[in-house]
């Protein structure tokens, strides 16, 4: 099977899974993907009292199995999760060991809106992306994307919200050819995170 043959397969699958169960075929036994890393969070989005689940995991795929990372909202209905959306967040450049880092999910600037950030590793010369998305509104189930932040390595420096970001930007990395340690925090006039300290430019 070639690479693209693959890719449509599982993207077959993948459309497979968001569909069967809302059709209401759900108990119908479909093979799951096996999720490589996962982190799972249980939270309340919508106005329902019970709480849904936001995952955030790679898959493997194509002919190399290379990591790809995505997120998948559930809401439980009628006993059964039903995946509301279905997110690729980032591709790997073809390295096993990329992919998902880490990943946040709660309100991470204070906006009463949930945020998604999904921290992964490309290479080490690439480094990482931080790409963050935001619940449409207060109680909805859906999530937009809201920016992608990159540098040698992303970590939380504040976590209470509005959570702040350390990105370090290697020397190699920097056009006046020393390490910078930027600092991103949330604007509210621009709605999103920007570099305040010690930034590259981009
Ligand atoms: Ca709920
Ligand atoms: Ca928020």
């Amino acid at each position: 099977m070639s690479r693209n043959a693959a890719l449509a397969s599982v993207a077959l699958l993948l459309l497979a899974l968001l569909v069967l169960p809302s059709s209401g075929l759900g108990s119908s036994q479909v093979p799951l993907p096996t999720l490589y890393r996962p982190h799972t969070f249980k939270l309340n989005l919508d106005r329902d009292a019970a709480r849904e689940r936001v995952q955030v995991y790679d898959l493997r795929q194509g002919a190399m199995m290379t990591p790809t990372t995505y997120f998948r909202v559930g809401d439980r209905r009628k006993g059964a999760w039903v995946y509301v959306e279905l997110t690729q967040v980032f591709q790997s450049p073809g390295s096993s060991e990329s992919g998902l880092v880490q990943a946040w999910v709660r309100d991470l600037n204070g906006d009463k809106r949930v945020e998604i950030a999904v921290r992964d590793f490309a290479t080490a010369s690439v480094g990482e992306t931080l790409t963050l998305y935001r619940q449409k509104k207060v109680h909805s189930l859906r999530f937009s994307k809201l920016q992608t932040i990159v540098g040698d390595k992303i970590v939380i420096a504040r976590r209470k919200a509005p959570a702040t970001w350390n990105v370090l930007i290697k020397a190699n990395h920097a056009p006046d050819g020393r390490d910078h340690h930027e600092l991103w925090r949330w604007a509210p006039a621009q709605k999103k995170w920007l570099c305040t300290t010690d930034c590259v430019p981009r």
